[in-house]
């Protein structure tokens, strides 16, 4: 516990367990309310949540091609729009913790961050700090930011995790995935993919080596690719869990600090992986 209080956890939900990832703009209702009772179920002292876009902004995003910043005047709507999607799919979320009596509030990320080129550049965390200090659950998403150097840009909420958890002085983040944790291949296409229960960061790195080699397709099915942005937490200290969200109760354990999916950590030393 910091001077300020407990030590928060950051939850992320990630789109393709809230959402119906094949159908645009579908939400999974009964998975956001079954998570929300999993996470108020949780007593949580000090919990930040983070949602991605699913086919709520992805879709949009894609459609209107505001992927790779400002080019020509049509994509300025498309900004509004995949902005919009999100907050809808955030209401959603929201609304769904606070008929659990979970005191949720939606921050807008694109009201808090610029990106230059991509990355985090500016961000004013304080307001969020002292809500999370009285005790309310702050929920953010991947957004559409400005962009200081691109225009826009699409901020997804695996880098706006890591930096909270750096800023809030986190102590786990829990990656609330569709697939069970970190595998050495694609669970989706390969039989012979094995869950891989606690990693190092050493460990991570030589894996990152044989599986993920930037010219090839990432073979972990993009949970690789994930991990990649968590590497400056997990130089801190910070603990990372991936487990699945879709399988009941699995959120609810992890936030309870029992042992589900995948767990990374800093470490020192070769351990076994499976
Ligand atoms: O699903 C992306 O967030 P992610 C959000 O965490 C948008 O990558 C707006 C596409």
């Amino acid at each position: 516990m910091s001077a300020e209080g407990p030590t928060p956890v950051i939850l992320k939900l990630g789109g393709s367990a809230i959402t119906i990832k094949n159908r645009p703009l579908t939400l999974d209702k009964r998975a956001i309310n079954r998570l929300a009772g999993e996470i108020k179920q949780a007593d949580m002292d000090s919990l930040v949540i983070v949602h991605g876009g699913g086919s709520f902004g992805h879709w949009v995003a894609e459609k209107y091609d505001i992927t790779d910043g400002y080019k020509e005047e049509s994509q300025i709507l498309g900004f509004s729009k995949t902005h919009q999607a999100m907050t809808l799919l955030n209401k959603q979320v929201v609304d769904s913790l606070i008929s659990r009596s979970i005191p949720a509030v939606a921050i807008s990320p694109a009201s808090m961050i610029a990106t230059k080129s991509g990355r985090i550049n500016i961000m004013e965390e304080r307001p969020l700090r002292n809500l999370l200090e009285l005790g309310f659950t702050p929920v953010l998403y991947g957004d559409a930011v400005s962009d200081t150097q691109t225009g826009f840009n699409i901020l997804s909420g695996d880098q706006l995790v890591v930096q909270l958890a750096i800023r809030l002085d986190a102590e786990r983040i829990l990656i609330g995935a569709d697939v069970d944790g970190l595998y050495d291949a694609d669970p989706k296409t390969s039989q012979s993919a094995r869950l891989i229960s606690h990693i190092t960061l050493p460990q991570l790195m030589k894996l990152q080596e044989e599986i993920a080699k930037p010219s090839t397709m990432d073979v972990t099915g993009g949970m690789f690719g994930k991990v990649l942005e968590l590497l400056p937490v997990l130089d801190l200290g910070v603990q990372v869990i991936i487990a699945n969200a879709r399988e009941p109760g699995t959120i609810y354990k992890a936030l309870k600090g029992e042992t589900v999916g995948t767990l990374i950590e800093k470490g020192e030393q070769t351990e076994t992986l499976y």
